[in-house]
């Protein structure tokens, strides 16, 4: 069938939306019908080279919409089921999926290959094989992938929220939940509030958190950050520093979290000095892949007992998380919508990535009809 996506030719050029071939699903894929899609920065990696992956490629993953058609040995979704699109895929059978770390499904080696599980493409154009962003490529009306990156979610949840949930949503949220796991009454600084940061935030404050702290060189995104529960903020991690002794008579915070829009190894010495003793920092976002150095003082790490660990997806299991998060969501304790400052058609998307650029966006989404 035809269809239309957003494709990224070559690193540095703007996403070219037009009319591609897909095939139809094969084995243990479906076809999905895309009815939005979250513009997450990492999408951007890709075009400053931060991402290094194969192109052409077809953008996206963080979507959700509707089963098409599925491959004959596919057995969890049937046409007309409505899915999130997870932006890293569960099987459930691997040793990581079946031991309760799903984020870490063995499925994930394909993820920067671009290409769907058996290696091969479904998606064409200009007569060329398409890539696919994290095995989704959700800028497009129409994708087929593996059912293993399908989560079939309630009829009545709204898509065009509902798709945050297949990244960012999800990846700050469990960052506070379940890897920096916030106690009731910790302190608590986030580092970076667009996107991921504000969901860190929310996740934050439902787990109990005394003090959230909201760190963004972007006024915007400091002032949407108090609307979502975050209780002070700061333009910088310096400012942070002062603040965060001022508020916690010098302890400092339990738990940071860092979900900068490029996490670079001189942002930790830094991000450690605002951990208290005991406490843990940690860290979400990309990091370009050849980087090798970290700036930080090991004698802090060890005398005052400091945690300092990675999160992928919030450390979260998609097929357990993704649901619980909408339920939050139709039980008013996660906002969604709040968190979609702007909507385009597809043909936008390169204005939409302008926006996320010029920090005007918490998130944009791509809506499809
Ligand atoms: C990223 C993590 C690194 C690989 C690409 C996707 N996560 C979400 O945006
Ligand atoms: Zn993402």
């Amino acid at each position: 069938m035809k269809t239309k996506a957003a494709i990224l030719w070559a690193p540095k050029e703007n996403w070219s939306v037009e009319e591609i071939e897909l095939d139809p699903p094969k084995g243990q894929e479906v076809l999905v019908r895309l009815t939005a899609s979250g513009m997450c920065h990492s999408d951007e990696h890709l075009v400053t080279g931060d991402l290094p992956v194969a192109l052409p490629l077809v953008g996206g993953h963080e979507g959700a919409g509707v089963i098409e058609a599925v491959g004959p040995a596919v057995t969890s979704v049937v046409p007309g089921d409505h899915v999130v699109l997870s932006f890293l895929p569960a099987c459930g059978h691997c040793r990581p999926c079946s031991s309760g770390h799903q984020n870490l499904c063995d499925l994930g080696a394909s993820l920067m290959t671009g290409r769907q599980v058996d290696g091969t493409a479904r998606h064409h154009a200009r007569g060329q094989d398409l890539g696919l962003m994290c095995m989704v490529g959700t800028f497009a009306h129409h994708t087929v992938c593996h059912e293993a990156s399908v989560v079939k979610v309630e009829d009545d949840v709204p898509l065009d929220k509902a798709c945050l949930i297949g990244c960012g949503v999800t990846t700050g949220w469990g960052a506070s939940v379940y890897s920096a796991k916030v106690a009731p009454g910790d302190a608590v600084v986030v580092v970076g509030v667009g996107g991921v940061g504000t969901a860190a935030v929310q996740g934050a404050v439902l787990a109990g958190a005394r003090f959230v702290v909201a760190v963004d060189p972007s006024e915007f995104k400091r002032e949407s950050a108090m609307r979502f529960g975050a209780t002070h903020a700061a333009a910088s991690i310096q400012e942070a520093m002062g603040l965060v002794g001022d508020i916690t008579w010098g302890r400092m915070a339990e738990k940071v979290i860092l979900t900068a829009g490029v996490v670079h190894g001189d942002m930790i010495a830094p991000l450690m000095a605002l951990v208290a003793k005991g406490g843990r920092a940690v860290v979400t976002g990309v990091t370009p892949v050849l980087e090798m150095d970290v700036t930080m003082n090991l004698a802090d790490l060890t005398l005052s007992q400091k945690e300092l660990v990675g999160s992928l997806f919030g450390a979260a299991n998609p097929r357990e998380d993704i649901p619980r998060l909408l339920d939050l969501y139709r039980a008013g304790k996660l906002q969604l919508d709040e968190m979609v400052t702007r909507t385009y058609p597809l043909d936008d998307v390169n204005q939409g990535y302008e926006d996320l650029r010029d920090n005007k966006n918490i998130r944009g989404v791509l809506l499809y009809d």
